[in-house]
């Protein structure tokens, strides 16, 4: 049986990053894949702080942002974290398994402590280890994430293993990355050699799902370019980092590779180039972004979506929960 599981942070300013890299993809497959659940990690987020009230926003903003971007919360599940107390269960479960060396590889903790990792949450440390249970308390087949979460994904294969090994059991499958498309990890529209980011400082750094027409349009205008023409070819991309980024962006938009968008923009000036891209961000996110308000302003109808996906998701949660702790030895009285 094949199972989709994915999820984003509930951290504030959705971007074009998570929406090409991840959400997009999900809508697409939605379609192929039957069984499919979708969460806000808001666990997740506050392994950095979040202030209570914008986090509880923040929430139903995004499961608003999934829905207006095309999950269907009758055929996908489609629910919060927090709601459903197997995440954390198993989570201590992995934290048990995983050893502190394959922790200490992590690049997402050293980029997110940075120089004070002294002063690191504990939470943060062990960010990938929820994430593992995430995907396991559902065994999930297929993770559809962005380029920046692969990482993570192998540490949750390793875990499936040695779990499978430390008790001679076949429980977890082995789950598949889906990272698909150009868009696998969109860059900064000020510093082509940083990822688009939620906690980037500088809002002209991303597109945000949010913004309105005028504000792609400035955001684009603005966006740091070389003095060059568009190359004709992919190798004319190399060390110009945020034409392609650009390109990339563009390519994904369309559904169609850098080669072929090149075939039809290179030679262009950035002028002209920035001015169809902005055109067709406009059109891809402003049906999203209108809808979004609309939901965003019903927050009883987003909150009876994530009610009703947080008891489904218990319901396939529950059992594969008990399954592993009879698996570990513990007692259910
Ligand atoms: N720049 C990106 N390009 C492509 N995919 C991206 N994703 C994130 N950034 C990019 C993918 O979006 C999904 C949800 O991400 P997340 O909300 O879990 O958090 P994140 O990766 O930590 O996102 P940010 O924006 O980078 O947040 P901050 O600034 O807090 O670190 C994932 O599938 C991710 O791969």
């Amino acid at each position: 049986m094949k199972r989709i599981f994915s999820g984003a942070q509930p951290t504030g300013n959705l971007h074009l990053g998570n929406y090409l890299g991840a959400i997009r993809n999900w809508v697409t497959l939605q379609q192929d894949f039957s069984d499919c659940v979708f969460c806000v990690v808001d666990q997740h987020a506050i392994t950095l702080w979040q202030d209570p009230k914008e986090l509880h926003r923040s929430i139903r903003e995004l499961a608003a942002a999934y829905i207006a971007a095309g999950i269907d919360p009758r055929k996908s599940i489609l629910f919060n974290q927090s709601a459903v107390p197997g995440h954390a269960q198993l989570a201590w479960v992995f934290n048990c398994v995983a050893r502190i060396g394959w922790m200490n590889r992590m690049t997402q903790f050293k980029d997110k402590a940075g120089k004070n990792r002294e002063n690191a949450s504990v939470g943060l440390y062990v960010y990938p280890t929820l994430m593992a249970a995430d995907i396991l308390l559902y065994k999930a087949t297929h993770v559809p994430v962005g380029e920046d979460q692969k990482q993570h994904l192998e540490l949750t294969r390793d875990i499936a293993i040695k779990f499978n090994n430390d008790f001679g059991v076949d429980l977890f499958p082995v789950p598949e990355p889906l990272i698909l498309g150009e868009a696998t990890r969109v860059m900064s529209l000020r510093d082509g050699t940083k990822k688009m980011s939620k906690s980037d400082p500088s809002d002209y750094s991303r597109i945000n799902l949010a913004d309105d027409a005028d504000a792609i349009a400035q955001k684009i205008r603005k966006a740091r370019t070389d003095p060059d023409p568009l190359p004709e070819v992919v190798a004319g991309l190399a060390n110009r980092p945020e034409a392609d980024n650009l390109v990339t962006i563009f390519a994904a938009l369309k559904g169609i590779s850098k080669a072929a968008a090149l075939a039809d923009v290179g030679g262009q000036s950035f002028a002209v180039f920035k001015g169809m891209l902005t055109d067709l961000l406009v059109s891809e996110l402003a049906p999203v972004s209108a809808e979004w308000r609309r939901l965003v302003a019903d927050p009883a109808y987003i909150d009876s979506v994530l009610r009703d996906g947080a008891e489904r998701a218990s319901v396939l949660a529950r059992p594969i929960l008990d399954e592993v702790y009879d698996t570990v030895g513990f007692l259910r009285p």
